[in-house]
């Protein structure tokens, strides 16, 4: 590598947007530490471009473990290690980064499309224990005025932690508790989990057993793992048959009106298998009455450390895949995305016309074109609010469009100010979801005094939708990226090129998120001369005008920032408190222009797949006529005029 080159991609990762300098492993983790020194998450991403002399972007498809060492061992060497040499490698050229990407897109197919009301704001927690308490969130959202289309069921409405169970104490009624929500606009998704608990009696069991559908260990006997409700076995959805038969189980679900799932697990992560466990025990007795020294000791710390998710473990299952059998680790990174495939292909062949919510956790470059992914497991930590900043372009370059991060952080207790900030950010991700491990503090947004400040951010998401969901269906369609760094559009501009914290939103807008506890303004570096919007709700705003080049922005607490480019069309909807409530007719247009200029606009019902019918495309035009704007929409060959009055357009004259 020379000196200047940069290099973007590896989709889930840790670091910054250029990831040079460090190392990342593809191999599908279960790790709720995303700090620094991590090699590996959730996702197997293996695609990357550099930008420098020679931009090139480019693609390793191989399914096991893969390494990317980015100048970390030596800083002008970039090492790509694959362990078996049967890989495809896929090198991309054109002359720019957004034109490579594109390319790598058309390659590796069209993004997975949502319903639109998954552009709504969602609200999770690890548990929402009973009818009862779902009830009530809902109660809260709908009774504060606080906008909602989505609540989660996370694994406790299961019974036991069986996939496909409901718990009969808990959840005695579902069916009913799902329409009553319905009624309120709010969808109900829940959680599914890779492992199939053992248990004779239970369907799901006996039918994976009978028809040979789990995966096997050396002896050909389904394998056992230890996660969730204990002993469990992998369903084996690398073999199409199997896969079939896991996928049709979400239907059971669906047809009491469950029109969203998460697929959780699925690395698939393990607490440990009947081997592992076999040998701790061992070790023990071994170690039983004796004087643990420094060495001893440590070995049997490490012991239990590495129980969770260890390599000898992936090594010791197989897939059947069209009668070949294949080790799990050779093909370790496309376990989640075939049990996420296994659910779109039923959905696919079952509900043609249905667009349904899917998204996965573990995931590889591929999975994209069935759903999209959440983070996993971050932390309440303000490190973790701008690693989600980052790596939203990251997730974007590798085709994975719908995707968020847990909104206030995962694990630990979250804070008013670290929720506010994030929920500031999070207004700009497809999927807007505030979720919280068990044991934390509640973070609802009507757990916070500031209540009224959250009301208003969530509003200005719902106020965002037409220009989010326009910008990200014209992404999906057209292999574009809905968020993508600064030096992607400002590709000579040195300054911009160097940009870690600001991301470009879609064609329009560039965003300067705030991430530093207790800051109430930052430093913001605008390549091009842009418009300064301030919101308080959507409908209370200010306007100021920049120059290209460095400014500082104060940012108050109940205030939202974003910058409009200049010459480029912006525009907000109403509020509403939920997205079919959302009027996508009167749109408020903001723009800064000195030029006549044009958008074209996307939209569609958010149900139907029709998805190039040209009846969703429509031009917006801001023209400068006689000392006034006007301002045409066309559609269909009708064209709507409006003189404009002025209010959020701004002219340098
Ligand atoms: O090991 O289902 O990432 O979102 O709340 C934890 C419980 C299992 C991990 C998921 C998280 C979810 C949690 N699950």
């Amino acid at each position: 590598m020379k000196e200047e080159d940069l290099v973007y991609g590896f989709g889930e990762a840790v670091r910054g947007i250029n990831k040079r300098g460090f190392s990342y492993e593809s191999f599908c983790l279960d790790d709720d530490m995303h700090t620094e020194q991590k090699h590996s998450l959730y996702g197997a991403h293996n695609f990357f471009m550099v930008s420098g002399e020679e931009s090139f972007g480019v693609f390793v498809d191989y399914p096991g473990r893969v390494r990317f060492d980015v100048g970390e061992t030596v800083s002008s060497k970039f090492m790509i290690i694959v362990e078996e040499f049967c890989f495809d490698l896929y090198i991309i050229e054109a002359p720019t980064m957004k034109e490579i990407n594109r390319e790598f897109r058309k390659l590796i197919g069209r993004s997975y499309i949502p319903p639109k009301w998954a552009f709504g704001y969602q609200q999770s927690r690890w548990s929402y224990k009973s009818e009862e308490e779902v009830r009530e969130v809902a109660t809260h959202f709908r009774e504060k005025h606080i906008p909602i289309d989505a609540i989660y069921l996370d694994i406790d409405y299961m019974d036991h932690f069986k996939d496909f169970t409901v718990s009969n104490t808990n959840f005695p009624n579902l069916q009913q508790l799902i329409e009553e929500l319905k009624q309120q606009r709010i969808n109900l998704v829940p959680i599914i989990d890779a492992g199939v608990k053992m248990e004779e009696g239970y369907s799901v069991y006996e039918e994976g057993i009978r028809n040979g559908y789990f995966c096997t260990d050396e002896n050909g006997e389904p394998f056992v793992a230890g996660v969730w409700p204990g002993k469990v076995h992998f369903p084996d959805v690398l073999n199409p048959d199997a896969r079939t038969w896991f996928g049709s189980q979400y239907k059971s679900l669906y047809d009491m009106g469950i029109e969203g799932f998460w697929n959780d697990m699925n690395e698939p992560a393990m607490f440990y298998s009947l081997d592992g466990i076999a040998q701790l025990i061992e070790s023990i007795e071994n170690v039983k009455g004796k004087n643990l020294d420094m060495d001893t000791f440590f070995q049997m710390k490490d012991k239990f450390a590495n129980m969770m998710n260890n390599l000898t473990d992936y090594q010791s299952f197989y897939h059947n895949v069209n009668g070949v059998r294949i080790r799990h680790d050779k093909v370790h990174n496309l376990y989640g995305f075939n049990m996420t495939r296994a659910a779109k292909e039923v959905f696919d062949n079952n509900y043609p016309e249905k667009r349904i919510l899917l998204f996965s956790r573990a995931s590889y470059i591929g999975m994209h074109r069935y759903a999209g992914i959440w983070t996993g497991d971050n932390r309440s930590w303000w490190s973790q609010l701008l690693l989600n900043i980052q790596m939203m372009p990251a997730l974007n370059m590798c085709g994975f469009l719908y995707s968020g991060a847990d909104i206030g952080g995962f694990g630990d207790n979250t804070t008013e100010e670290l929720i506010i900030r994030w929920m500031q950010f999070g207004i700009f991700t497809p999927l807007m979801r505030n979720h919280s491990a068990a044991g934390t503090r509640r973070q609802e947004p009507y757990a916070w005094e500031k209540i009224d400040v959250i009301r208003k951010i969530i509003g200005i998401r719902y106020g965002l939708i037409p220009y989010l969901y326009s910008e990200y269906m014209k992404a999906v369609l057209n292999n574009e990226m809905l968020f993508y760094p600064l030096a992607f559009e400002y590709p000579d501009d040195s300054r911009a090129r160097g940009v870690e914290n600001q991301l470009m939103v879609g064609e329009s807008i560039m965003i300067a998120p705030m991430y530093i506890q207790n800051a109430r303004g930052r430093y913001v570096y605008l390549p091009e001369d842009m418009l300064l919007v301030r919101l308080k709700s959507v409908k209370e705003r200010e306007y100021s005008m920049y120059k290209k080049g460095d400014h500082y922005i104060d940012v108050p607490l109940d205030e939202v920032v974003l910058f409009v480019r200049k010459n480029h069309i912006f525009f907000l909807g109403n509020e509403a408190e939920s997205v079919p409530e959302l009027d996508s007719e009167n749109l408020e247009i903001i723009a800064w222009a000195d030029e006549d200029i044009s958008y074209q606009r996307y939209d569609d019902d958010g149900e139907t797949k029709k998805y190039r019918a040209s009846e969703h495309y429509s031009t917006i035009w801001v023209e400068w006529e006689n000392n006034q704007y006007d301002i045409k929409v066309q559609k269909d060959n009708n064209t709507i005029f409006k003189h404009y009055d002025g209010q959020n357009i701004f002219h340098p004259f």
